[in-house]
């Protein structure tokens, strides 16, 4: 029997606030808009919430930017709200893990006020401070080459006492020093044990491998053309971050032996360095965000590159490497499946077609195989409807992030206002932007998308991100009831899922076909259990061909589902998705 754990078994649903429900008509969504889905979420068979961060902030990086961990941004609600949020949660048998966003806070947070305020103030090393270097010609440099994550130097000279700061995200975003005991300790008061005290279940870890940074000097010179250089191989992974999780989960242990953490793991591909937060005996977090099969086919800066630029056999090798995870090495780790999160585009545009004849094969067929990968489940907001990128024809203005905004400004600054290279970057964009996650829900074919009702006069009147052109014809009310729907085949398959526990949630991964270039088959396998997954990633009608390539003989094969009404015949309809088990 598998080591079962309440966070492996469920499924995770990941809440952007901003842009969920809007409650009160100011254009942006909140926690009672939350609550008032809670059924809906249930209903789709969720076990776990995870809400992100709807903390006091400047939303300069959409509330990754923390001024106070101990309050709610106002116009998300009050603590009062978030009591009621998570009180309703557990009412209803789920969990609520919130984001930890403890690597940086918000340059408005007083502990950062206070740090900036003089060199002798006793915050001053809770951040990043060094002194200037000067070049031969005697202007002032950074301290050294690093880039940060959203374009430029990961340093901000702080004019009233002359020295730089760190920030490996924007400059509102400075980053603590963990080398601090006194700092950590207020981040576990403020950040952990004041949300553990009211009942939280557990935390998705924001930038979980970046608090040890010790070693601050030149990252080697990967792009001669570039400003600053990429160092997240610097910054990743630095020696005292077990010292420093091990800290944290002695915070943990003091609101009992459950709960749970999904720390995120940018840039680590050594699947070594992996199992040692997430293996048993390592017993760091309880899984991980890898990047692998979000980040296919991207190159040293996600929007360097053809947003295509990838073959499904790429797809296929990143979806086995995080599935190995689970038996890599030791096979006492843990892993986790999504294809979605507020940082990522729409998956039916990326992997799949968002074509309007295609979008809910699509949306079915990639709902199919997530539900069939072992590891944790997390789908984000909007998925479990279809929901697809923003229109290619949207302008430039539509486009908020400080992610694609900076690049977006780069591009522009370097290229001199070059036309060609503008129209190439906001083409890039409009594949990859984070804003195509973060376009509020479409929950009806109404007013505001039955997101808001937002009052004339107020916020411009308009939704703080405008809705999908096509909400009349993609929304919950309209799939609500419909099993033929994209959300009615979600709700089908979490619920297979858990009838077939084992061997889809805990069962061993191997890819079929890895080098055909149109469809994904693999087979999942728990002791004598063992099930086929096909899923056909083209336009075309695909002769049904498992027998040849797998060994496995059709006539053993019990047809559990399709994607395509009762379609149990030799050939897959354009993306459809199937599963069978093999008896
Ligand atoms: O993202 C961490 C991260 O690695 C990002 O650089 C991510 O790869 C990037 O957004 C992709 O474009 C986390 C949060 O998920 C993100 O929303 C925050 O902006 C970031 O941390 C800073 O807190």
């Amino acid at each position: 029997a598998p080591d079962r754990k309440w966070w492996k078994d469920g499924v995770v649903y990941q809440i952007y606030p901003a842009s969920f429900k809007d409650s009160n008509g100011d254009g942006m969504g909140d926690l009672p808009g939350i609550i008032s889905k809670l059924d809906y979420i249930k209903d789709l068979g969720i076990d776990t919430i995870w809400v992100c961060p709807m903390y006091d902030s400047p939303q300069i990086d959409m509330g990754y930017d923390i001024s106070d961990y101990e309050n709610v941004y106002p116009q998300f609600g009050t603590l009062q709200d978030m009591d009621t949020l998570i009180s309703e949660t557990h009412a209803r048998g789920m969990r609520i893990i919130l984001d930890l966003v403890i690597n940086h806070t918000s340059d408005q947070h007083a502990w950062f006020q206070e740090s900036r305020s003089s060199k002798d103030n006793p915050k001053r090393d809770w951040y990043i401070w060094q002194p200037a270097t000067y070049d031969s010609s005697g202007t002032r440099q950074p301290p050294n080459n690093w880039r940060s994550n959203f374009g430029g130097s990961v340093w901000t000279w702080d004019e009233a006492t002359e020295e730089y700061f760190l920030h490996l995200f924007t400059p509102e975003q400075p980053d603590l020093n963990w080398e601090s005991s006194a700092c950590r300790e207020a981040i576990y008061d403020s950040a952990m044990r004041f949300w553990l005290a009211k009942g939280v279940d557990g935390f998705r870890v924001d930038t979980v491998n970046m608090y040890s940074k010790p070693d601050l000097s030149d990252a080697p010179i990967t792009d001669e053309t570039a400003e600053f250089q990429f160092a997240g191989l610097q910054y990743c992974n630095g020696p005292s971050m077990h010292s420093y999780l091990n800290e944290i989960n002695a915070v943990l242990s003091e609101y009992g032996k459950d709960k749970m953490t999904v720390g995120e793991l940018p840039n680590t591909p050594d699947p070594a360095v992996i199992l040692s937060y997430v293996s048993a005996a390592a017993n760091e977090l309880s899984m991980v965000f890898q990047f692998d099969v979000v980040d296919v086919g991207m190159g040293p800066h996600k929007f360097q590159t053809e947003p295509f630029d990838f073959t499904l056999p790429d797809f296929k090798r990143a979806v086995r490497r995080t599935q190995e995870i689970l038996g890599a090495g030791t096979g006492d780790a843990w892993t986790t499946a999504f294809l979605e999160n507020h940082d990522q585009a729409r998956s039916i545009s990326r992997f799949a077609s968002d074509a309007p004849e295609h979008r809910v094969a699509s949306g079915k067929m990639l709902a199919l195989m997530l539900c069939a990968l072992s590891g944790t489940l997390f789908v984000y907001q909007g998925q479990e409807i279809g929901m697809v990128n923003a229109p290619m024809e949207w302008p430039m203005e539509e486009y908020k992030d400080v992610d694609s905004g900076n690049y977006y400004a780069m591009v522009d600054r370097l290229s001199g206002g070059d036309p060609e290279k503008l129209a190439e970057a906001k083409r890039a964009i409009q594949y990859l932007g984070r804003e195509h996650a973060r376009l509020p829900i479409s929950w009806d074919g109404g007013k505001d998308a039955g997101f808001s009702d937002v009052k004339e006069g107020e916020v411009g009147g308009k939704t703080w991100m405008r809705v999908n052109d096509d909400y009349e014809t993609c929304n919950v009310a309209k799939q609500l009831g419909d099993p033929k729907s994209v959300l009615g085949y979600w709700k089908r398959m979490i619920q297979l899922r858990k009838n077939f526990l084992e061997l889809l949630v805990y069962g061993a991964f191997e890819v079929v076909d890895e080098a055909d270039e149109k469809t994904f088959c693999f087979t999942k396998t728990w002791g004598e259990q063992k099930a086929v997954v096909l899923c056909n990633f083209s336009a075309e009608t695909v002769p049904f061909k498992v027998d040849e390539k797998s060994g496995l003989d059709f006539d053993r094969m019990e047809w559990l589902d399709s994607t395509v009404d009762g379609a149990k015949g030799a050939a897959l309809a354009p993306y459809e998705g199937r599963i069978y088990l093999v008896e």
